[in-house]
């Protein structure tokens, strides 16, 4: 079958983007055309591009619904490109004219920012590196910044760049580290992007665990065909989107349900703040508590009557609902989404880099309900059992696989210190995390050193327990 053109190169391919934004451009291909076929770049490891070429890029996507298991197949992709192995491939790739758009699901650390003042880290080893190397960059700012400068050398127009990752205001994250990196390229670079590029802000939902070995034979039983890279996924998907495009150059987002709005932010702070927020706070609590999976975590009453505190007593009153939400009913059907039990999401997965997302997604809510006179108690207990957590020992004494750029530092920290209120003093200083005002809080701290305590002398059960009675 003939595939469509190139028009998008997609920056960090991995399950949630194939299962996530693959699918909506697929549809909206076939309800209304467009040469929006899609080249993924895996950053570092060859792993998918080795999976996915012996099947053409083709792919099965696995709806996990009530109903049972929908697998369809998924032919958007036309190549899988490995930065780290052919950099010049990707730069290529980004500077072809028939390319349009640019999208990036690179984790929060991707973007080389300082997550509490949103400026581009500079002395990270990535960017000075892909400042001293045009043709060779290993970052994706690097990728995007070089690109367009190949685009503008050759008189073509800029591509759109599309965040989808979950951070708040994500364009104009990506827009201001590209922005400093570009300035420091030339001025006039950093001038053409600022005034003839686009760097719409999003908000993406769909909870897509890490395909596991047992998925792989799940979908052979499922389709009688060996795929050695599926994706699985709930049936609930949203994607947001400010309908600000380069020359107006999208696929045909309307036709299949993303909505273009004005104005993202609302909707991001909700998703971030409900979803992410409960998500981290249950990862470490369920992790501590031995949870495996979201789903088990919340088929406990203890942790299911927790997570709906956490929802209606600290992060919805502060909250503006975005235009015809109700907040109410948003975060009734997220619990039906934690509790479907055919989605294995582990607490472990969710915890890893817990410092790039901690503040977006747990302590704004604390910082204003504390200038607003409102609860803390819940999610200071969440952070709290992030500070255990990145100790590196759990419950029963064995040692925790702690994922996150600042492990090494974080460790540290914990383990200089013996008393829980130093504990939390020392993890209190990472500025990267938390903005001095509110590590210097004296409520804030108060109620962190209890839960600490409380999490060492009963475990995270027994302290959501009584704290929820
Ligand atoms: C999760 C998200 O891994 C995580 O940190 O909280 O990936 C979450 O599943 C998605 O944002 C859902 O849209």
């Amino acid at each position: 079958m003939a595939r469509p053109k190139t028009g998008i190169v997609h920056l960090g391919l991995g399950a949630f983007y194939r299962a996530h934004g693959a699918i909506y451009i697929e549809q909206a291909m076939q309800k209304s055309g467009g040469d929006w076929g899609i080249v993924g770049v895996s950053l570092m490891r060859p792993d998918q591009r080795d999976a996915l070429e012996p099947q053409d890029f083709a792919y099965t996507a696995v709806e996990l619904g009530p109903e049972g298991e929908t697998p369809r197949m998924i032919t958007v992709l036309n190549g899988v490109l490995v930065a780290r192995e052919n950099p010049e491939a990707v730069l290529k790739a980004l500077s072809d004219p028939d390319v349009k758009i640019v999208s990036l699901t690179v984790t929060e650390k991707g973007y080389c920012h300082e997550p509490s003042t949103g400026k581009l880290n500079s002395g990270h080893p990535d960017i000075r590196h892909d400042l001293a190397h045009p043709g060779g960059p290993v970052s994706a700012i690097g990728m995007l910044v070089w690109a367009l400068e190949r685009r503008r050398a050759a008189g073509s127009r800029p591509f759109t760049v599309l965040c989808c990752d979950n951070l708040p205001d994500n364009g104009k994250v990506v827009r201001q580290v590209v922005l400093e990196f570009a300035g420091m390229v030339s001025p006039e670079l950093a001038r053409w992007i600022e005034t003839e590029g686009a760097f719409p802000s999003t908000m993406v939902d769909r909870i897509v665990p890490a395909t596991k070995p047992e998925d792989i034979e799940r979908v052979v039983e499922l389709t009688g065909k060996l795929d050695l890279s599926p994706v699985m996924h709930e049936p609930f998907r949203q994607w947001v989107v400010e309908d600000h495009f380069v020359d107006g150059l999208r696929p045909d987002f309307g036709a299949v349900g993303v909505e273009l709005v004005e104005n993202v932010t609302p909707y991001e702070h909700m998703k971030l703040r409900c979803l992410n927020g409960t998500h981290s706070s249950l990862a470490y609590l369920g992790y501590l508590a031995g949870h495996e999976t979201i789903a088990a975590t919340v088929a406990d009453p203890v942790f299911a009557r927790f997570c709906k505190h956490l929802w209606n007593a600290e992060i919805t009153p502060g909250l503006k609902a975005p235009p015809g939400v109700s907040l109410g009913d948003y975060t009734a059907a997220l619990f039906t989404r934690y509790a479907n039990p055919a989605i294995r999401h582990r607490t472990w997965q969710i915890a890893m880099d817990g410092s790039q997302k901690l503040p977006q997604r747990i302590l704004g809510t604390i910082a204003e309900n504390l200038a607003g006179g409102r609860p803390i108690t819940g999610l200071s207990l969440a952070v709290a059992a992030w500070m255990r957590y990145v100790g590196g020992v759990d419950e029963k004494a064995e040692a925790i696989d702690v994922r996150d750029p600042l492990s090494a530092r974080l460790k540290a920290l914990s383990d200089g210190a013996s008393l829980p209120a130093d504990k939390v003093s020392a993890l209190l200083s990472v500025r990267e995390i938390f903005p001095e005002a509110l590590a210097e809080n004296q409520s804030f701290r108060t109620a962190l050193v209890s839960a600490y305590e409380s999490l060492s002398a009963k475990g995270a059960r027994h302290t959501i327990e009584d704290m929820t009675a």
